[in-house]
C-alpha cells in the first residue's frame, strides 16, 4: 500500500474492514453484512441511526442517535470492541450542565464526536425553540458535560475539526429552519474558546441540474478528515422527489488552512440509497453519514451512515481513492 495521505491521522489496525467485492469498481462498497447496528439494539429503540463512532482505548466507542418507542430522540452511549458488534445504553446520555444556565435540551439528535486537543467532543443537533446546535465533551464516555449552543437557531449538522485552524476551534454547521428546510449551505465558524463562535463564512451551496441528488441542501457528515491535498469533507446531499426528499452523499476537498474555501467538490455522489435497508424505515430513501474512521497506515477509511432513519450501516473505501474520484469528478473551477 501507498504511504498514507493523512498528515495527522494515526494508525488503526483494528478498523472494521472489508475488502472491495471482486467485479465491484464503486469507490465506496458497503459492508455485506449491512446494517450493523439494528432498530432495536438497546432497550426500548425505535431505530439507532445517524450516529457517531471513534476510536477509544483498545476498541471503540459512539455516541448514538436513539429514537425510542415514544419517538423522542435522543442520544446514548455505546461500545465496541471491532467496530461492527455494539453494545449501546438502555437509557440516553445524562449529560452534566457546565454552569447552571445551560438551557435545558428539548432533545437531542444527529451526534458527530471527534477527538480535539485532550478530549471527545460531542456536537448534535439540540432542541433549543426549534433545532440548534448543542455541545458537549467527555474524556471517558462516562461522563459528559454539555456546555453552551454555540450557534443560534434554527441550525443543523454542527460538525467540529480535529484541530485549531490557526488559534481558534472551527466548526462547520447549516443553518436551516425550524421545519424540514427546502434549504441549506454549509457554513464555517471559529472560536477561541468553544463558547463565542463568529469568523462565520459560507463555504458551499447546493448544486443545480448538474447534480440533482445535491439539489435541494448539503449538509457536512464525519469529522473533516485531514490530507495532505486538503480536508476530506463527506457531506450528505438531498434531492426533493416526487415522493420526498432523498439523502445521497459524497466528498469535497477543502483548503487545510483556510476550510472555507473548496478546493474540488464531487458531482456525482459515492452513495445514494438503494439498498432494501436504506429504502425502506421510517424515513425511506435516506443514506446519511455521521462518522468516519481511518487507518493511516493502509489508507483505509470506514464510513458509518444512516439508514431509512432506521438503522446504522458501514461502508468501506481508501482515502487515496476518493480524493482521486473528487478531483476527477470535480463540479467546480
Ligand atoms: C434531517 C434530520 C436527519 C434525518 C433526515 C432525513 O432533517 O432529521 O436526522 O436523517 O432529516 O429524515
Amino acid at each position: 500500500m501507498h504511504s498514507s495521505l493523512l498528515i495527522h491521522g494515526s494508525s488503526l489496525p483494528s478498523i472494521p474492514w472489508e475488502e472491495r467485492p471482486e467485479g465491484d469498481s464503486s469507490v465506496l462498497w458497503r459492508y455485506s453484512q449491512n446494517p450493523v447496528i439494528g432498530r432495536d439494539a438497546a432497550a426500548d429503540t425505535n431505530s439507532i441511526f445517524n450516529s457517531a463512532v471513534v476510536p477509544f482505548r483498545d476498541g471503540f466507542a459512539g455516541v448514538f442517535r436513539c429514537d425510542d418507542t415514544c419517538r423522542r430522540m435522543n442520544i446514548r452511549v455505546g461500545f465496541s470492541k471491532d467496530g461492527i458488534s455494539w453494545r449501546i445504553a438502555d437509557s440516553p446520555i445524562d449529560f452534566i450542565k457546565a454552569s447552571l444556565d445551560i438551557p435545558d435540551s428539548e432533545y437531542k439528535y444527529d451526534p458527530r464526536v471527534v477527538f480535539v486537543e485532550d478530549r471527545y467532543w460531542i456536537v448534535w443537533c439540540n432542541g433549543y425553540h426549534g433545532a440548534s446546535i448543542g455541545m458537549g465533551y467527555t474524556f471517558d464516555f462516562e461522563t459528559f458535560q454539555q456546555i453552551e449552543n454555540p450557534l443560534m437557531p434554527y441550525n443543523r449538522n454542527g460538525v467540529l475539526f480535529p484541530r485549531k485552524i490557526g488559534n481558534n476551534y472551527a466548526l462547520l454547521s447549516r443553518p436551516s429552519d425550524s421545519g424540514h428546510t427546502p434549504f441549506g449551505d454549509i457554513f464555517y465558524s471559529e472560536s477561541p474558546d468553544m463558547t463565542y463562535w463568529g469568523k462565520h463564512r459560507h463555504v458551499m451551496s447546493p448544486l443545480g441540474s448538474q447534480s440533482l441528488w445535491q439539489s435541494t441542501k448539503i449538509g457536512a457528515g464525519p469529522a473533516p478528515i485531514e490530507t495532505k491535498e486538503g480536508w476530506l469533507l463527506f457531506y450528505h446531499g438531498v434531492l426533493n422527489s416526487c415522493n420526498g426528499f432523498v439523502y445521497s452523499f459524497s466528498a469535497a476537498l477543502l483548503d487545510l488552512d483556510q476550510p472555507w474555501k473548496v478546493i474540488a467538490r464531487a458531482r456525482p455522489y459515492l452513495i445514494s440509497p438503494q439498498k432494501t435497508y436504506e429504502c425502506v424505515g421510517d424515513v425511506p430513501n435516506v443514506a446519511f453519514p455521521c462518522a468516519a474512521l481511518t487507518d493511516s497506515d493502509t489508507d483505509r477509511v470506514a464510513v458509518y451512515y444512516g439508514c431509512a432513519d432506521t438503522s446504522t450501516g458501514l461502508v468501506f473505501g481508501r482515502i487515496g481513492e476518493i480524493i482521486d474520484f473528487v478531483k476527477q469528478n470535480n463540479a467546480i473551477g
